[in-house]
């Protein structure tokens, strides 16, 4: 009597375990998937202490450079139109970065001598909003402000 209870709760536990990890892997998969057909493209590469945004559809390169002064971006931006799906190609140039746009949710490293890739939805927001972009890998004396913004056009 007692081994058929140990049975039951044995197998009842089993199949809890593995419908929580069937449901985890087709997340996980979910989750880390490319668009197929994406709006854009944008290679990112972080560099010692900017970002490089590169459009590859028109072949431009731009070096986004921060003023903490005054909080604004020159030399260029992560531009993208509302609703556009994103994909970023993300590498590092000198050591390891780390992209982010905190409101949005996006964080990938930028390590060099690989490429990351990473998609995300540009929200449905008036032409001109900015959402910052900021290096969450400490990556030397101006870490703090290797900063840039995604800038909805
Ligand atoms: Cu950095």
């Amino acid at each position: 009597m007692v081994n058929r209870l140990e049975a039951a709760w044995t197998l009842a536990v089993v199949a809890l375990l593995a419908g929580v990890a069937a449901y985890s892997t087709v997340l996980l998969y979910h989750i880390d998937a490319l668009p197929s057909d994406p709006t854009e493209y944008v290679n990112v590469t972080g560099h010692q202490w900017y970002w490089e945004f590169c459009y590859p559809a028109n072949g431009s390169c731009y070096n986004s450079m921060y003023d903490p002064t005054t909080n604004t971006v020159s030399g260029g931006a992560l531009w993208a139109t509302p609703g556009a799906e994103v994909q970023i190609n993300v590498t590092g140039a000198d050591v390891i970065h780390s992209f982010n746009i905190p409101q949005l949710g996006v964080r990938i490293d930028a390590i060099p001598g690989r490429t990351n890739h990473f998609a995300f939805t540009v929200p449905d927001v008036a032409a001109g909003t900015q959402f910052l972009i900021q290096c969450t890998e400490f990556c030397g004396t101006y870490h703090g402000t290797m900063r840039s913004f995604l800038v909805v056009t």
